[in-house]
């Protein structure tokens, strides 16, 4: 992934425990900070405690943001899954540096979620003024669709993971992100 130049990583495991993140967290970010690439840690401020990460992200049933901070000690990034407008809006309010957004389609990755379409792509960047990474099945095929749909920023989990070269996939997912993003800046 940072061979193909991701903008950040996040480093996502709901089997580990605490103090096995702790390692996998402190191993990661060896290799992140050589790359100026962020680390956040899902889920679990109190490794941001423990190692120098650059943020830490909850969802709807964590720790509020405040309690985040606290926990962390410290000045780090951090996002909140949003699955609706609503808790877009509300994520905003509560002080979150970014949000997620979705799922957008169907997922394995997160199979207990109801996928909240492309619908309200828009209207979230319309409401949020935060940077808005839509995430859920989004994969290099069905990401033009995305992006047409509003998206900026997007996280992609097993489309990376599967890919048989993840930093060509990478690479990939950038460029369509870049020239769209170069498409609707132009002036021409
Ligand atoms: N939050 C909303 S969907 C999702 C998370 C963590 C999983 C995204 O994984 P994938 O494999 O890119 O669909």
């Amino acid at each position: 992934m940072i061979k193909g130049s991701v903008d950040l990583i996040q480093l996502r495991g709901k089997r580990q425990s605490v103090d096995e993140l702790v390692d996998l967290a402190a191993e990661l970010h060896e290799l992140t900070t050589r790359s100026f690439t962020p680390l956040i840690v899902n889920d679990h401020a109190e490794i941001a405690r423990r190692v120098p990460v650059e943020g830490v992200h909850v969802g709807q049933d964590d720790d509020s943001i405040e309690v985040v901070r606290r926990k962390a000690g410290r000045d780090v990034v951090v996002g909140k899954s949003t699955h609706s407008l609503d808790q877009a809006r509300a994520a905003q309010r509560e002080g979150a540096d970014y949000i997620g957004f979705g799922p957008i389609f169907a997922t394995p990755t997160k199979p207990d979620y109801e996928p909240i379409g492309l619908k309200d792509i828009k209207q979230a960047h319309l409401d949020v003024n935060l940077p808005i990474f839509c995430i859920g099945g989004i994969k290099v095929d069905n990401l033009e669709q995305v992006i047409t749909a509003g998206a900026r920023r997007v996280a992609i989990v097993s489309g990376l993971l599967k890919a048989p070269d993840i930093a060509e996939y990478a690479r990939v997912a950038k460029r369509l992100l870049t020239s769209s993003f170069d498409i609707r800046h132009s002036k021409f």
